[in-house]
């Protein structure tokens, strides 16, 4: 019995031939950014990732398959699904998805198993779940984390997002023995900003060391992955100073509301968005796409 995969030709051939391939989630497009600019950066992440000399493979359950790469029709089809209907997939409702036929975004965790099961090795994304604030009565802890510990992927992200607790999530990390690699600088980034002002316990400068690190986990047979923490690029980080505020009023709002469980992000990040009038998502797409830059990088030093 294998996996219910379906590649696209491109990834299939690619694949085959030992080419660099770069996963891309589906999360992102459908409970993360508002419709048509998600259809944009979907277009356009997997543009950059092949002007950087990788194929990029999208991937969503749709028809009880795992789609690894979509075509441009399936990409708008999904861009155009409200978030009522597509699952949110992390590792607890996959099977279920796909064994019902329904439709469903990969989240950070999802996307890692998928690609996983495809064969491929580097995933970018904006930015990963992780604690939220409050966990220490909500017991809410992104099953991203606990992704990161046990499937050997690479994931690309400007750290974890900054409407999240970052000195737990860094914390649960550690004792995870996940790498959490900040690329280029000493602290970690958070998201929109280029500093969280925490220092990173790792660093490295190249995707040739990335890629290098992450061969090494496999030969010491380590399981899980590795965390890339690359900063927003300066012309598109909102500094902390003017993000903080608009998170704590998002924050007190989803309270006041009982906003919870999956809801939570997705509402967080449409509240930032109508609070900066569109400069978040502005700077978040901008995010994605250096990740897609860094990614495609570090697929083609792994193929080396
Ligand atoms: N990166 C973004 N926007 C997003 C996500 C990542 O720039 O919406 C998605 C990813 O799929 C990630 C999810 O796994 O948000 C985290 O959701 P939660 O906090 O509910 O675990």
């Amino acid at each position: 019995m294998t996996a219910p995969l379906t590649h696209s030709p491109e990834v299939a051939d690619a694949l085959a031939a030992g080419r660099p391939v770069v996963a891309l989630e589906s999360t992102i497009i459908t409970h993360g950014m508002p419709w048509p600019q998600n259809l944009d950066m979907a277009r356009r992440v997997e543009g950059t990732v092949r002007d950087n000399g990788a194929v990029p493979a999208t991937i969503a359950v749709m028809g009880g398959q795992i789609h690894v790469g979509l075509t441009d029709e399936a990409l708008e089809t999904l861009a155009q699904t409200p978030p009522g209907q597509a699952m949110k997939l992390s590792r607890a409702d996959l099977a279920v998805c796909l064994a019902n036929g329904r439709t469903g975004a990969t989240t950070v965790a999802a996307t890692m198993i998928c690609a996983h099961l495809a064969g491929i090795r580097v995933f970018a994304t904006g930015g990963i779940g992780g604690v939220h604030r409050g966990a220490e009565s909500s017991f809410d802890i992104s099953a991203d984390l606990q992704e990161l510990a046990q499937t050997p992927v690479t994931v690309v992200a400007a750290g974890a997002k900054a409407i999240l607790d970052l000195p737990k999530t860094w914390e649960v990390l550690e004792t995870l023995g996940v790498p959490v690699i900040a690329y280029g600088q000493d602290d970690l980034p958070a998201f929109w900003s280029r500093s969280s002002g925490i220092r990173a316990p790792l660093r490295m400068d190249s995707a040739a060391e990335i890629a290098a690190a992450a061969g090494m986990r496999a030969r010491l047979g380590l399981k899980g992955g590795q965390l890339v923490a690359n900063p927003i690029p300066p012309d598109a980080e909102i500094p902390r100073d003017q993000i903080m505020p608009v998170i704590e009023q998002a924050l007190s709002e989803a309270e006041a509301q009982g906003i919870a469980a999956k809801e939570v992000t997705p509402f967080l990040l449409q509240r930032i968005f109508e609070l900066t009038d569109g400069r978040s998502l502005r700077s978040n797409i901008d995010l994605v796409l250096n990740n897609a830059r860094l990614a495609a990088r570090i697929a083609i030093a792994m193929t080396r």
